[in-house]
């Protein structure tokens, strides 16, 4: 064997690395993760009159605040300590589809009483989440109805905050139970039905007929695992702007969020920056959107910050903010009526770029068709586990025009995973620069939205509503 030039230099190179390697290097312990999630059974106390039983990270509601760092590799141990295989998702991460934490996009299970390391290089920055991706199905002890949600703030490289201090509110249900129909707030999105799409959800109804499907509705609300007036209240100074980083965590309620008395500015969209930070009365979210707004604390006394409808304000969902030298009852008086519209807070005089494609996908409910649930189809497919369809091809480096159009009177938090996506029209109103991970679509309504393809690799859309999203309401995307 000759050695040439060129591998000498190689070889000599490496000599220095080699020596610095210890002999006991190989059978040494595996280098330590960033963080450690441990998911098992445990008891939330929500008040002293309420503590109940479900899975946690950590042991905790809501899981652990993981702060990351733009770019900076990160690794967190996962243990699964339930009886049942489970997964991580790390919500509105542009990250590979082997650790995203969706098995239809190829994630492995967690497998019960085992552990997995997950490594990624978090981006974008901003305020994300990670929470659970199991199919629950007809089981209310699975998936999003249990307590696997924690917040992810991703710090970007440069931090341009002009507020004082940071709180993070997680909004979350519990005791979840079956009725047939519910009670969903729906006249808080701006725009119109469309009057086809009611046209087209009648004829799905006349093929369904029967008493309504399953939906799911929930005995106790609480703010951060508390609550209202059972945790600690925000306390603040007169003249203070917090910056709120509020996270709806449901397994599928929509909420919304109002101080008395005090207004909001939105600075950020399921954590990425608006072109217009406009200021509202109420905050509405989503299932697993999230809103970052400035409140500037110019009233003094005692609030109750809360849910508009009496009835879940009053089993829990609200917190009390007390300003300092402030005494007596939280106040609560309802805000003016107020429609929210994404729209509010995009561009103004611009229009998105021109999509290479559209895809249109007409979205329908087939009540109460799969053993009392309803099923959900999108272009006339429920999705199936078995074929993986609907499945969608796309080509890196190409804009994507989604229009989807809503045949049901429900309002869908529409989800894509591992992209942002733009905001091009939300009920008849073209709007753009508003990027999101997480859409409400209104009932009988359309909304169209852009993502470019640049994270190759297979791409799950679903409607974020857990009973949605298990019966029907997903598709899947791929890369050619
Ligand atoms: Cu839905």
């Amino acid at each position: 064997m000759s050695i040439d030039r060129r591998s000498l230099v190689k070889f000599a190179a490496m000599a220095p690395m080699l020596g610095a390697l210890p002999r006991w290097a190989a059978a040494a312990e595996p280098e330590k993760p960033d963080y450690t999630l441990r998911i098992a059974g445990g008891l939330v106390e929500l008040s002293p009159q309420h503590i109940v039983a479900t899975t946690l990270y950590n042991g905790q509601f809501p899981g652990p605040l993981i702060r990351l760092k733009e770019g900076k590799r990160f690794t967190v141990d996962v243990y699964n300590d339930t009886d049942t295989p489970e997964l991580v998702h790390w919500h509105g991460q542009m990250i590979p589809s082997g650790v995203d934490g969706a098995s239809e996009e190829g994630t492995p299970f967690i497998a019960p009483h085992a552990m997995r390391r997950i490594s990624f290089v978090p981006k974008p920055s901003g305020f994300r989440f990670y929470h659970t991706h199991v199919v629950a199905g007809a089981d209310l002890n699975r998936g999003t109805y249990t307590g696997q949600a924690g917040p992810v703030y991703i710090e970007p490289v440069d931090n341009p905050g002009a507020y004082d201090r940071e709180v993070f509110l997680v909004l979350k249900e519990f005791l979840p139970s079956f009725s047939r129909g519910g009670d969903m707030a729906m006249d808080m999105l701006g725009g119109a039905p469309v009057r086809e799409l009611q046209a087209t959800g009648k004829q799905a109804d006349e093929k369904n007929k029967g008493p309504k499907g399953y939906e799911v509705g929930y005995e106790l609300f609480a703010v951060n695992g508390k609550m209202l007036g059972h945790g600690e209240p925000i306390r603040v100074k007169q003249g203070e702007r917090v910056l709120f980083h509020v996270l709806n965590a449901s397994a599928g309620e929509i909420r919304s969020l109002a101080l008395p008395g005090h207004v909001f500015k939105v600075v950020a969209l399921d954590g990425n920056p608006v072109p217009t930070p406009a200021t509202v009365p109420v905050l509405w979210l989503g299932t697993a959107e999230r809103v970052s707004a400035i409140v500037e604390m110019n009233r003094p006394g005692v609030w109750t910050m809360g849910d508009l409808a009496d009835d879940d304000r009053g089993h829990g969902m609200g917190i009390v903010v007390e300003y300092a030298n402030a005494r007596g009852q939280p106040q609560w008086t309802k805000p003016r009526p107020f429609k929210w519209d994404y729209a509010l807070f995009g561009k103004t005089g611009s229009a998105p770029d021109a999509p290479d494609e559209t895809i249109e996908i007409l979205i329908v409910k087939n009540n109460g068709a799969l053993s009392g649930f309803n099923q959900w189809t999108l272009n006339g497919e429920a999705f199936s586990m078995e074929t993986m369809k609907p499945h969608y091809t796309v080509r890196e480096g190409r804009r994507y025009r989604l229009k989807f159009r809503n045949a049901s009177d429900d309002i869908h938090p529409l989800h894509l995973h591992r992209h942002s996506f733009e905001l091009v029209r939300v009920g008849g109103k073209p709007t753009a620069g508003v990027i999101k991970d997480v859409v409400m679509l209104g009932g009988f309504q359309e909304v169209e939205f852009d993502f470019v393809a640049d994270n190759p690799g297979r791409t799950l859309f679903h409607c974020h509503q857990q009973l949605h999203m298990d019966f029907g309401f997903m598709a899947l995307f791929d890369y050619a």
